[in-house]
Formats: structure tokens, C-alpha cells, sequence
């Protein structure tokens, strides 16, 4: 009899891993001796072969990313909630976030919220800014209309970020209403009291899982200064010099391409800021 099925863990309480199966239903794990004397903690995220008879986690699969804060492995989709204004619109947020999509091999999307609260002019410089990312090639959306955005959800493990306010809570209710997220919350700290630390939870939405986390909108840049220069996907290739960081380099090609209008200002003044934070 094969009692051995795929599943994945949806959240972890002390030593109570609750997995998710394939026929959706929900069983409650501990880990095997083996897998400790390995060495191997599961997270929230992985996927495991469990023996459904012991309830018991046998292995785990290689992972596709691991994230530490919030602990979590396997995101598929990192939206990137940017409202047009309160909270400000901000390029430079985008851009750190999609480098640190990227580094963890996570495809970034991008989703614009409050295009009603601003004026004609202030949607035109936003959808400047809109048309550079999908011309490089970065998928966009706007918050008023779902309809495509929720397929992103089928069979992804998606994880939401951006600055309070941005209207996070409110697009997940959208998509699906028995979330029944709060919103408008001044800060995820206020009302929830500072020790209760919550757990890190998949939630299944629409077909697919999200990750129920505040620490992902606090996501920092851990990132290498060369691996900002390799994730500004757009800037590969075009600059001759191998190793040249594209900023007081002389022939730089980078360099000539702001000044020639073909990269904008904005994007190449973000990527020489994130250099200086990068490690
Ligand atoms: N006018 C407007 N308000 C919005 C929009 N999206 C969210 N909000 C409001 O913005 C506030 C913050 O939203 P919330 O979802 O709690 O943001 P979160 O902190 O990112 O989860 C709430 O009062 C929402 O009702 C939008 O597209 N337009
Ligand atoms: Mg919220
Ligand atoms: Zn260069």
C-alpha cells in the first residue's frame, strides 16, 4: 500500500506542521527523526512527501527560493502593491522590490492601486513609468480591474509587498471576499499587540496560495552591489565593459543611453541609490 503523498506545508506551530494535499485536504505532520538528524527544518512553503498513515514529513523537495524574514520557501510571484498617491507613488520602491525579486528568483508583478485620487497629469507621469516596465518586459496591472490579475493566482504561491496603505488588504478582498482582511489599518504593529508575533501562514485564494505576512512590505535590500547591476535586466548587455558598475566609468554605454533619453532618468537615478545601499 502506498501510503506516501506530495503535499505542502501551509504553517508551522511549534511542532505541528499542517500540509496541504493535493486533493485539498489538510493534515497535521510532525517531522521525522531522520529529517533532524540531517539537519533539515522545514518551513512554511516547502514542498514534502508525507506518509498520510504517521502523519509524518518524510522528505523535502529542493527549494526554489528560501526567504529568512519572513521565513518562508517556494514564492512563485512577489506583487508589488504601488499606489499613485497616499501613500506617494515612488519608482525607487519598485525597483528595489524588483531586485529583490529577482534575486531570489521570484517573478515580480507589479499592481498600480488609487488611480482615482489623482489628477490627469499625475496619471500621465504614472503611465510613463507603467509603459517603461512592460516594455521591459515586467507584467502590470491596475487594482480596478481584477479580472486578469486573479489568474496570476492559479497554482502560484504568491507573496504581497508594499508600504502600508497601498491597498494590499483591499485588493486581496477583491479577489477574494471571505479573506475578509482588515483595512485601513494604521500599522500592522497597532491593534495586534507587539507580542503576539503571528505565524506565517499560506492562505489558499483563487486557486492558488498567498502568503499571510506582514514582513514582506519591510523586505530589505540583502543584496550584493553586483547582483543590483545583473537584475537591472534592462541595462545587461547594452555596456561593453564587463565588470563596469555604470557609474563614473568613462565610454560607460549605460551612461549614454540616460543621457540619450532611451533609459529614463528615474530608473538609472534608482539603480545608482540602490548601488549605494547595496552591500
Ligand atoms: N481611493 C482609493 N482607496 C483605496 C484603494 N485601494 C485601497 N484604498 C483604501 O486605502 C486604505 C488602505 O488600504 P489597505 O488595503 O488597508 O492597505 P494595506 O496597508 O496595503 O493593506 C483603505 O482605507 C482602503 O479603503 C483605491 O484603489 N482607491
Ligand atoms: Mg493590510
Ligand atoms: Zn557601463
Amino acid at each position: 500500500m502506498q501510503n506516501n503523498e506530495i503535499g505542502k506545508i501551509i504553517c508551522i506551530n511549534k511542532s505541528i506542521h499542517k500540509v496541504l494535499l493535493s486533493n485539498n485536504t489538510i493534515i497535521n505532520c510532525f517531522t521525522r527523526g531522520k529529517l533532524r538528524k540531517d539537519g533539515i527544518v522545514p518551513v512554511v512553503g516547502d514542498n514534502c512527501i508525507v506518509n498520510i498513515s504517521t502523519g509524518t514529513i518524510e522528505s523535502i523537495e529542493q527549494r526554489k527560493n528560501y526567504l529568512e524574514r519572513p521565513l518562508i520557501a517556494n514564492i512563485d510571484k512577489l506583487l508589488i502593491v504601488m499606489s499613485t498617491s497616499i501613500p506617494a507613488f515612488s519608482s525607487y520602491l519598485i525597483d528595489k522590490f524588483l531586485v529583490i525579486a529577482y534575486s531570489n528568483n521570484i517573478e515580480p508583478i507589479i499592481v498600480i492601486t488609487k488611480t482615482d485620487m489623482i489628477t490627469m497629469k499625475e496619471k500621465i507621469n504614472i503611465r510613463k513609468h507603467v509603459n517603461y516596465y512592460k516594455k521591459i518586459g515586467i507584467k502590470v496591472y491596475y487594482n480596478k480591474n481584477i479580472t486578469s490579475l486573479k489568474k496570476e493566482f492559479k497554482n502560484s504561491c504568491i507573496a504581497l509587498c508594499g508600504q502600508t496603505g497601498a491597498g494590499k488588504s483591499s485588493l486581496l478582498n477583491k479577489i477574494d471576499a471571505s479573506l475578509d482582511l482588515k483595512t485601513g489599518e494604521v500599522s500592522d504593529a497597532l491593534g495586534r499587540g507587539k507580542h503576539t508575533t503571528r505565524l506565517v501562514e499560506l492562505l489558499e485564494i483563487n486557486g492558488g496560495l498567498i502568503a499571510d505576512t506582514p514582513g514582506f512590505s519591510s523586505l530589505s535590500l540583502n543584496v550584493k552591489r553586483e547582483s543590483i547591476r545583473r537584475f537591472y535586466k534592462d541595462f545587461n548587455k547594452k555596456c561593453e565593459y564587463r565588470s563596469c558598475v555604470h557609474k563614473n566609468e568613462d565610454g560607460c554605454a549605460i551612461k549614454e543611453l540616460v543621457k540619450k533619453k532611451k533609459i529614463p532618468s528615474w530608473r538609472y537615478n534608482n539603480y545608482i541609490k540602490l548601488l549605494e545601499e547595496g552591500k
